[in-house]
């Protein structure tokens, strides 16, 4: 796609575009004389070294993220690719956030939007349909805190804490005051928390405002999310379940490797260290 790319550039300089289509007007310092030192976009890069490298050299800005071609080479991001880690976020949208444009895992925290790999799930063949240790965890859709949609495989590449409490649920709360310092801990490692609540403090219908007030009260920066969808998360509880896994304690966790493999499960509050090196293990932290 790259090399096609180059050729069209490649054509399109081949017309006569310089002497004809611009007027030069000195600003490129090269008088019009030398047609390879001519930087038709006034970025500070030639336009022949443009074609050269595949970013346009009629625009500074060659991908729209944001930032300019020459301010791209010194951040090491990629000026033809607006979102160079893939992580969702644009490279202009992360450097203003303050996150990593070449890191996937480092992403505009507080956004309240997350990164999405489910394309790499996609390509990665990864489609769970049974729920059973050391399978591949299958998909759900739901809403989170904000009313967005949110998916499992959209954290396709990470160690994901799937935990699912309930208002009423005092262990849960408990472990709730723990979770934002956790996930700010491992984070940047390639490590998300889902809050799934399955219940509200008296059984009513999980709706956004509860999911809010929830992420409100512990500090929770990271996706809670409605448990009580029957399509959704309440699907995975069910399964779990009815694979005996799932006892019908909460808080009931369940972890994934990042490959969306099921390989952990912890019952009750109080299990933050044993979690914590086990996240350690599967996000390969020494
Ligand atoms: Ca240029
Ligand atoms: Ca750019
Ligand atoms: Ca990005
Ligand atoms: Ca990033």
């Amino acid at each position: 796609m790259r090399m096609s790319t180059l050729l069209l550039l490649v054509t399109s300089l081949a017309l006569p575009a310089c002497g004809d289509e611009k007027e030069d007007d000195g600003s490129d310092g090269s008088d019009g004389a030398d047609p390879s030192t001519m930087d038709s976009d006034g970025d500070g890069i030639s336009d022949a070294d443009e074609v050269a490298s595949g970013t346009d050299p009629y625009a500074a800005d060659s991908d729209g993220d944001g930032i300019d071609d020459a301010d791209e080479a010194g951040l090491g991001t990629d000026p033809v690719n607006e979102d160079s880690d893939g992580d969702g976020f644009s490279d202009g949208a992360e450097v203003e956030a303050g996150s990593d444009p070449v890191a996937p895992f480092s992403w505009p925290f507080e956004s309240g939007l997350w990164p999405d790999f489910s394309d790499e799930a996609a390509a990665a063949g990864v489609d769970g349909t049974r729920y059973a240790m050391g399978e591949v965890f299958p998909n759900f859709t739901t809403l989170d805190q904000f009313g967005n949609e949110v998916e499992l495989y959209q954290f396709y590449g990470m160690v994901i804490l799937l935990d699912f409490s309930a208002g009423w649920c005092g262990p849960c709360r408990q472990a709730a005051m723990e979770s934002e310092e956790m996930w700010e801990t491992y984070r940047e490692d390639g490590f998300i928390i889902l809050h799934a609540i399955i219940d509200t403090n008296s059984g009513g219908a999980v709706e956004q405002s509860f999911l809010e007030g929830w992420a409100d009260q512990y500090g929770i920066h990271f996706p809670v999310i409605d448990g009580d969808d029957s399509g959704g998360p309440d699907q995975a509880y069910n399964g779990l379940y009815r694979a005996g896994l799932n006892e019908g304690y909460i808080p009931y966790m369940v972890m994934m490797d990042s490959n969306m493999v099921l390989v952990e499960q912890f019952v009750g509050a109080g299990n933050e260290r044993t979690i914590e090196r086990k996240i350690e293990e599967y996000a390969g932290i020494e």
